[in-house]
């Protein structure tokens, strides 16, 4: 049985260009024209692209004293109605778990997805055990990415040890750290000042977190990262201060990434300032929302390649879930939902406004991700060979953003009432049409962990630190007697 997408445009990362595709089972087996097939899609009209990816989303992740709400079910349900065709979940061990433990666990959630998915694993202790597991996950999990947390101080947070030496480890299997790039130390000591002034609103949330808090952690991970001789890829850049830390970081030569959120992109620091309590606190994540400023930053940022990553961070709370911190915003669970929204949030804010062209949308959206994680070009990309995980786009179809239509479990939407213009007509994953003329047909189960090969060159990028810093053996005469 084949499969034919017949009179699309086809837009990649670096090319335009009209062509038919022709799939078969799970696979793109011939692009060209005049190609015909079993099934016929029509894709007149619209832009036929690699599905997005999204390299950073939790689901079904124990977190602030809860689970978040969307778990692999739902979270790859709306995935899909929004173009996006696989997802990084973080695997998260909890304190003194086994890493591979943990990982058992997050395959029994993950059997339920609709659409292909992979895992970071978060190091969130540090032991002889830990690291010894580290070389497992890597070589017989198919995992190359372990997640740090800097904030969450008394939970998550690793120390600047564990840290350097969690990537040292990393150097030498191969596999790349993530940062979550906040100083949990100020972050506490801020909060339980503002808490002690009586500032318990969830605009506290915000002012516990300003930039510099996400600055300062993005540069100290940058400088551990060079001298452990690893690359680093900072997840939700939210600010000019950590943009500017990374754009130093790679005009020196460093491999050092940076992953804006289209929350960021699109939503600013008055969202806590709205005078419901609900509204505010629905859109409590870390790092907040930030001013007009830090978003130009970080467009600038996509425009230029500095940036190279649009995420959603994924990590949907109910409204009931976000009322565990009323009187006290450090108890609001931490996060907000995006998955369906991002492609044509993205699409409307980036490509229809003139600031993205429609092959940076792909690179940020799909193909720079697959590359970054070692996975191209089985995904990210419209290539004979490759997985059939493709989005069928038509520009003209728009709708408003509402909870009442969304796929997540969640009772509200930050994006509510967004007009975007830009959807799916089709989203193929792995040749299965899973969103037919913008309606979804999910199948779960349908999705397949994706492995990940540890990386061949990474460890080459480093500055000259270790050269410029090698210790010399200093010869000396004369060493005074002990004692005088
Ligand atoms: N930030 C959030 O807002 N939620 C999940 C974890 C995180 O770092
Ligand atoms: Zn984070
Ligand atoms: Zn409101
Ligand atoms: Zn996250």
């Amino acid at each position: 049985m084949s499969t034919v997408i017949k009179n699309g445009t086809i837009v990649t990362a670096d090319l335009t260009y009209t062509a038919d595709i022709k799939i078969e089972g799970e696979t793109i087996v011939e692009i060209g024209p005049n190609l015909s097939g079993d099934t016929v899609l029509d894709a007149s009209g619209c832009y036929v692209m690699p599905g997005g990816i999204d390299p950073h989303v939790h689901l079904e992740m124990p977190f602030m004293g809860t689970y978040s709400s969307d778990d692999f079910e739902s979270g790859t349900r709306a995935a899909l109605a929004g173009g996006t065709t696989m997802v990084v979940d973080f695997c998260l061990p909890s304190p003194n778990q086994s890493l591979l433990e943990a990982l058992s666990m997050w395959d029994n959630k993950s059997g339920r997805a609709h659409c292909d998915y992979s895992y970071h694993m978060a190091i969130t202790w540090w032991s002889e055990q830990v690291f010894d597991e580290m070389e497992t996950v890597v070589k017989e999990k198919g995992i190359n990415t372990f997640k740090h947390f800097m904030a969450y101080k008394g939970a998550l947070m690793v120390q600047d040890d564990e840290m350097y030496a969690s990537f040292q480890r990393c150097a030498e299997l191969g596999a790349m750290p993530l940062v979550h790039a906040e100083n949990g130390d100020v972050v506490a000591d801020l909060s339980a000042k503002l808490l002690a002034a009586g500032n318990n609103g969830p605009e506290g949330h915000a002012y516990s977190r300003p930039p510099q808090v996400e600055g300062e952690a993005t540069n100290r991970a940058i400088m551990i990262a060079d001298m452990a001789g690893v690359p680093l890829y900072v997840v939700h850049t939210s600010c000019e201060e950590s943009h500017e830390a990374i754009r130093r970081a790679r005009q020196q030569g460093k491999r050092v990434y940076g992953e804006p959120l289209i929350q960021h992109l699109t939503l600013d620091e008055s969202e806590y300032f709205d005078k419901d309590w609900d509204h505010a606190a629905r859109r409590v994540m870390s790092p907040p929302f930030r001013n007009k400023a830090h978003q130009d930053s970080l467009w600038a940022g996509l425009q230029s390649g500095s940036l190279q990553v649009v995420a959603t961070d994924h990590c949907a709370f109910t409204t009931e879930q976000k009322r565990t911190g009323v009187g006290d915003f450090t108890k609001i669970p931490n996060g907000t939902g995006g998955l369906e929204d991002r492609m044509p949030m993205l699409w409307t804010y980036g490509v229809a406004t003139g600031r993205l062209t429609m092959n940076e949308f792909v690179a940020v959206t799909s193909t720079n991700i697959a590359k970054i994680l070692n996975v191209y070009p089985k995904k990210g990309a419209i290539l004979v060979g490759a997985d059939a995980d493709i989005v069928v786009w038509d520009p003209e179809k728009g709708k408003t953003i509402s909870a009442k239509s969304q796929q997540s479990a969640i009772d509200y939407n930050v994006f509510e009432g967004k007009h975007v213009k830009g959807l799916p007509r089709y989203t193929l994953t792995r040749g299965r049409v899973a969103v037919e003329d913008g309606v979804i047909q999910p199948k779960e189960g349908h999705g397949q962990f994706v492995p990940r090969e540890p990386f061949q060159a990474v460890n080459k990028a480093l500055s000259k630190w270790k050269e410029l810093t090698a210790p010399r053996k200093v010869e000396r005469s004369g060493i005074p007697a002990s004692g005088v």
